[in-house]
């Protein structure tokens, strides 16, 4: 799939897209991320790509046309293959998992950076298909959101994860049942005085299974209640983790 990010900042990612786990799949273009440099399609002297807001207030607001100017160039290069226009905003829809695999099996999309305190509300009305946020707290900026979401998509592609079952172990995703992953230890045995839950040294597979899936369900319940409340709501737990579940959490009592 392929990425298109209009961005005043595309330095910002060069040594995201160099690095790690995911370098393979950006070099290797299975997640195929084109730069667009925003100043490049500003007019004049100065390149100007914002300006004072109508109305007054504080701060600055992008200009409608370097953007459509740049938006053409980008359909023009990568042709109708119904890629979504997403502009990361903080008043967008919360970046999800779901949201995120869905990103992962479509055409791509093209990537809007917003700065300043926002962009020209004509340009959103007419080019933007969907705003997406990364959360409740104010950044400078979409490039974060964006490099976030690159980053999410990659690792869901085919042989990205040194373990290929790597990323069927997250938390959130759906094939674990929508629940908080289990804490995890290495070598040494003892570190710092303090040893390693007897399960995962049993060799038990059994238990060792049962283990984590008693630690993710706890974790769950007293970190993310609704998320047992998720999982519950769509059958994910048997009457064993509901045995569980009820262990942690004790109902409080009707009428005392
Ligand atoms: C006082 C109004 N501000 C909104 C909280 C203005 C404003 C501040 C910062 C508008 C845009 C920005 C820049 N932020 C983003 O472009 C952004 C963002 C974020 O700030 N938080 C979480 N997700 C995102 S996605 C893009």
């Amino acid at each position: 799939m392929r990425f298109d990010v209009i961005t005043l900042f595309p330095e910002l990612f060069k040594p995201f897209l160099e690095t790690g786990v995911t370098r393979r799949a950006f070099e290797g273009k299975l997640v195929d991320v084109r730069l667009w440099p925003l100043r490049d399609f500003a007019e004049g002297a100065y390149r100007r790509v914002d300006d004072r807001p109508f109305g007054g207030g504080p701060g600055m607001v992008m200009l409608a046309e370097p953007l459509w100017q740049c938006l053409q160039a980008v359909r023009a290069e990568r042709g109708a293959d119904g890629a979504p226009v997403v502009l990361f905003s903080p008043i967008g829809q919360r970046i999800d998992h779901a949201w995120v695999t869905r990103q992962a099996q479509g055409p791509g999309a093209i990537l809007v950076c917003g700065r300043y305190e926002g962009i020209d509300q004509r340009f959103i009305d007419q080019h933007v298909d969907v705003q997406m946020s990364l959360g409740d707290f104010v950044l400078s900026g979409g490039e974060i959101p964006a490099m976030a979401l690159l980053d999410a998509v990659a690792r869901l592609q085919p042989g990205v994860l040194h373990d290929a079952g790597s990323h069927q172990e997250d938390s959130f995703n759906p094939a674990l049942d929508g629940l908080l992953d289990c804490p995890h230890y290495t070598r040494p045995e003892t570190w710092s005085g303090q040893g390693v839950p007897e399960p995962l040294l049993s060799g038990h597979h059994a238990r060792i299974e049962r283990w984590r899936r008693d630690q993710r369900l706890a974790a769950t319940a007293r970190l993310r209640p609704e998320l047992i409340a998720a999982a519950r709501q769509a059958g994910r737990l048997d009457p064993q983790d509901e045995a569980v579940v009820a262990r942690l959490a004790p109902p409080a009592a009707a009428g005392l």
